[in-house]
């Protein structure tokens, strides 16, 4: 049988996943990384083997180099086309910034409904699975409430508990649509026994990513599982800061439409210098 270790276990569901070129060549960076940091530890331990003391450049040590020159070809190869990506990223969300347009970021523990939420609010259709890692790639619609404002939601790639760094490095570009958001969707699975770790762990992460300043409403979805009525609350500041709903049946939906108009309002009157 084989044997992976966590993060190659995680790599190898990602890379099951990956549908679009910037999602596959994201894995392959991650994966490459991965090796390059395995290959030495396996071959360090072949050499100890064959090399005896005064022995230098064992068998081991022409393949290593070889193995090493050409990964660290494909990885320098695969970081220009992913920049290149993640400057056209940058530069939609430059465009999106001048043109005054609100986004909103779908972010949470993988498998707690993002892309189910994403589909009810937007009437998409993206694969929404009881999978690890469903969604790999970052899809953005506008949002249309009625409201006379522009409103761009994304879904966003799930997080984990100790997303390893060659992942978060690789994925780095998809994860900023996150930091760079206005409003922050943080949707956890109310009915998960987990479900604080799984707080702890998504704050965690967004800090790594510097998206831990964006203004976030905590979303309490699956509330159908355990038979909860939806609602909301309001922070000291009376704005919204946490909705229960259902994205599957949709009950509470409301409550959470309701608090994105006020929230982009503010945002709005703020920027206008209203409050100033
Ligand atoms: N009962 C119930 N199931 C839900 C609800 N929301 C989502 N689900 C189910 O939870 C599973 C995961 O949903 P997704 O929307 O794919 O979750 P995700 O957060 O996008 O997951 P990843 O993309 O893998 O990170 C699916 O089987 C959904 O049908 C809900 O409100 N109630
Ligand atoms: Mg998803």
């Amino acid at each position: 049988m084989r044997v992976y270790d966590r993060t190659a276990l995680i790599l190898f569901i990602f890379s099951m996943r990956a549908k679009s070129h910037e999602g596959k060549m994201q894995v392959e960076l991650a994966h490459l990384n991965h090796l390059s940091s395995r290959l030495t530890k396996g071959w360090s331990h072949l050499e100890r083997q064959k090399g005896g003391i005064g022995v230098r450049g064992g068998p081991g040590e022409k393949q290593i180099e070889l193995d090493r020159r050409m990964l660290g070809q494909r990885i320098k190869q695969l970081k220009i086309k992913l920049l290149k990506l993640e400057k056209q990223r940058a530069n939609q969300r430059g465009a999106r910034r001048r043109s005054k347009v609100f986004t909103i970021a779908i972010v949470g523990y993988t498998n707690a409904g993002k892309s189910t939420l994403f589909n009810r609010l937007t009437s998409e259709n993206i694969l929404a699975e009881n999978k690890l890692f469903a969604t790999l790639d970052t899809t953005s619609r506008k949002l249309f409430i009625e409201y006379g404002h522009d409103l761009v939601i994304s879904d966003t790639v799930g997080f984990i508990k100790n997303l390893p760094t060659t992942l978060i490095e690789a994925f780095k570009s998809t994860l900023e649509e996150a930091s760079d958001a206005d409003l922050l969707l943080h949707i956890v699975d109310i009915s998960n026994t987990n479900k604080s770790e799984q707080i702890l762990q998504v704050e965690k992460i967004l800090e790594e990513i510097g998206a831990n300043n964006v203004q976030q409403i905590l979303v309490l979805n699956q509330i159908d599982k355990i038979k909860l009525n939806a609602g909301y609350d309001r922070d000291e500041y009376g704005r919204i800061n946490r909705v229960q709903l259902s994205a599957i049946k949709g009950d509470g939906i409301e409550f959470l439409k309701k608090a994105i108009v006020e929230r982009s309002l503010s945002y709005i009157n703020e920027r206008n210098g209203d409050y100033a």
